[in-house]
């Protein structure tokens, strides 16, 4: 299902997506006897996983398996699970994120974050174990999935975690209270943001290569495009989130509002104010919905989630 119409309502479709992934992560996190009867280990994993959540980066990657392939991701389970466990990481992150050490915020997606609920020690070690989860899901529920497909996937979201969100999180950390200019904030954006919306892209296309006879795109042109891609809507959307920080309200954004100010952050709007960020971003989404066009016809969804990025009010 290539979306097509030009009144394609993009909300919708991405509300489609949300549906699809809130079931199966429901049902990938579902009770089991593996964690020990330690019940809090569990409880925190879903309540971080399953409240909520735009489901952004679990969208691009079915959205690129989707456009790829012309296979509905409904009917593939182990898409579902990959994209499933993209969520399980991002929302490890933000547990992390939230943390008194880092972001130290006491609200995620309008719920107390999961230091708040279930303790600073039970948040933190909830997150590890989502890190190391995020791969026991993919090797032992992705039953078609040849293995060393499996270890693509994995390795791909693995060197993000290690080469570039980690590190962007602590440049992000050492910058605060400093003068920073744009490139250094670029660079923070691209890391702690950008790269795990272009893993999610890529771990999309690592799911179509597995399809036997399907393959008729020249592989490593494609998937040096789709992380240009990636990055540049990655960035934007970091832009975008940065510029909401400062316009929008605690209510709508779920977290709390104007903490980049209070923490004396440097962002892209609090360097060329909001309108021109806006423009910065404007201008990255439309390149990178160039850097697609050789392979994409417009009717793709990944252009419809790029432009949703600009547009969004959370
Ligand atoms: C060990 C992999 C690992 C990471 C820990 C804490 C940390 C290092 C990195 C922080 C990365 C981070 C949280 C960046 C901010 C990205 C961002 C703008 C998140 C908000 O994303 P949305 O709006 O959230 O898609 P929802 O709630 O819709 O899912």
């Amino acid at each position: 299902m290539v979306i097509g119409t030009e009144n394609t309502n993009i909300q919708k479709h991405l509300s489609n997506y949300k549906q699809i992934i809130d079931n199966h992560l429901e049902e990938l996190l579902k009770n089991n006897s593996d964690f020990q009867e330690v019940d809090i280990l569990l409880n925190a994993i879903k309540y971080s996983s399953l409240n909520g959540g735009k489901r952004l980066r679990s969208s691009l990657c079915l959205s690129t398996f989707e456009t790829l392939s012309n296979i509905n991701p409904v009917n593939c389970p182990d898409c579902l699970t990959v994209a499933s466990v993209i969520e399980i990481i991002h929302a490890m992150t933000l547990i992390h994120d939230d943390l008194p050490c880092m972001d130290n915020d006491d609200l995620r997606r309008g719920k107390p974050s999961c230091h708040k609920a279930f303790g600073e020690a039970n948040a933190l070690l909830a997150g590890d174990a989502m890190l190391t989860l995020a791969n026991n899901l993919i090797i032992d529920n992705c039953k078609n999935l040849s293995d060393s497909q499996k270890l693509k996937i994995i390795s791909e979201l693995s060197k993000t975690f290690t080469y570039y969100i980690i590190p962007g999180q602590i440049l992000d950390l050492e910058f605060e209270g400093k003068d920073s200019n744009l490139k250094d904030i670029e660079k923070i954006y691209r890391l702690k943001t950008a790269e795990l919306i272009k893993s999610s892209i890529l771990c999309g296309a690592l799911l179509y290569f597995d399809i036997p006879q399907k393959n008729n795109l020249v592989e490593n042109d494609l998937i040096y495009s789709l992380s240009i891609f990636g990055r540049k809507i990655g960035t934007g959307f970091q832009i975008i989130d940065d510029i909401l920080d400062i316009t929008s309200d605690t209510k709508t954004l779920g977290k709390t509002a104007g903490k980049d100010i209070n923490q004396k952050k440097s962002t892209y709007p609090s360097i060329i104010g909001s309108e021109k960020s806006k423009e910065i971003a404007q201008k990255l989404i439309s390149e990178a919905k160039d850097e697609l066009k050789k392979y994409f016809s417009n009717n793709s969804s990944l252009y419809l989630i790029a432009d949703f990025i600009i547009n969004r009010i959370n």
